[in-house]
């Protein structure tokens, strides 16, 4: 860093002799034409480095997306990008070109040009309304994602907790079961959920943190947290949504690739979707890592037939009761609570 201080510095203090020597005005116009020059060279460095970075990330692009919803936020971000882009090379053209075109010369002196209506009014009005248009876009768009969910809608439960994601469905009466947090223990209630509310007896929490989604069909993520707040990211659908303690909060969309389809489509056949946590929660963050898996209704259906409800698995009978354990009916979860 010195360094370059010291040869600037000299070249300044030589420039400065030579100023007295050939007399400044030359030297001036010299001076103007080589940075007019500069500026030249460094508009196309600046559009060789766009191509660059651009040439570099293009293998990092998420592949095409996984769901209606996020169909929709790529074209608007298409859409945004090429309004955006052709303003820019417009603007970023004429700034280099007029520094080259109109440098200072002899010849030339400067043109006071303070105030003009008309050009006031039209760069006024046509971002105004280029602005106006991208927002109407995504307001409409807005509005139709966070929308109530269709009915045919399957409900899944999304919990985020230091450093991992619950899954639960809602078993066979497609209805959630209460939860409270003061019942919340690792050992055999990681959610709480109240066995005092018969709609928990065939609730399902998936052994291994598998979001299960059937393709073409409509899916409500209802998503908490057990602790910090984690943030549900799913970027191959390009949807995402804060994950708050104490609060239910919700995005729907439907998913329109299996992940069959997509291993094909992105030619690697280690493909998962992923759940990823979108908001720093802690020093495992890096780690809570989900995984979806969207499949057909016949996949689905058979994968759904192997799961245990969470009531079996997390409270194993005597042997003797096993009937009753495996499918728990309303007197013997009240016979558990009672305990
Ligand atoms: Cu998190």
């Amino acid at each position: 860093m010195m360094l370059v201080f010291v040869i600037i510095y000299q070249i300044a203090k030589a420039s400065e002799y030579a100023t007295i020597l050939r007399g400044e005005e030359k030297i001036n116009a010299r001076v103007n034409r080589t940075m007019a020059w500069l500026l030249v060279a460094f508009f196309f460095l600046g559009l060789y480095g766009i191509w660059m970075c651009h040439e570099a990330l293009i293998d990092r692009m998420l592949p095409v997306s996984a769901s209606d919803h996020g169909v929709q936020y790529d074209s608007m971000f298409v859409v945004t990008l090429v309004v955006t882009g052709i303003v820019f090379f417009i603007t970023q053209t004429a700034l280099f070109w007029f520094a080259y075109r109109y440098q200072s010369t002899e010849k030339r002196t400067a043109f006071f040009y303070p105030h003009n209506n008309k050009l006031e009014l039209l760069w006024t009005t046509v971002p105004a309304i280029a602005m106006a248009v991208l927002v109407t876009i995504g307001l409409r768009n807005w509005i139709h994602m966070t929308s109530a969910p269709p009915k045919e809608a399957m409900v899944v439960e999304v919990v985020g907790k230091q450093f991992n994601w619950l899954i639960r469905y809602p078993g066979k009466d497609g209805v959630m079961g209460k939860r409270d947090f003061r019942k919340i223990n690792d050992a055999n209630n990681v959610l709480g959920l109240d066995w005092s509310d018969k709609d928990n007896a065939d609730d399902i929490i998936a052994q291994n943190g598998e979001l299960h989604l059937v393709v073409n069909k409509p899916v409500s993520l209802l998503i908490g947290s057990r602790d910090v707040i984690h943030d549900v990211g799913l970027p191959h659908f390009r949807m995402k949504m804060d994950a708050v303690p104490g609060i239910v909060t919700t995005i729907w969309f439907t998913p329109t690739i299996t992940t069959a389809r997509m291993k094909e489509i992105t030619g690697n056949k280690d493909f998962v979707y992923e759940i990823s946590c979108d908001q720093m929660c802690g020093k495992g963050h890096y780690s809570m890592r989900g995984t979806v898996i969207v499949e057909t209704q016949e996949e689905y259906d058979a994968w759904m037939a192997k799961q245990q409800t969470y009531y079996a698995s997390a409270n194993p009978a005597p042997a003797a009761d096993s009937t009753a354990a495996a499918q728990p009916t309303t007197d013997s979860v009240k016979a558990i609570t009672m305990k």
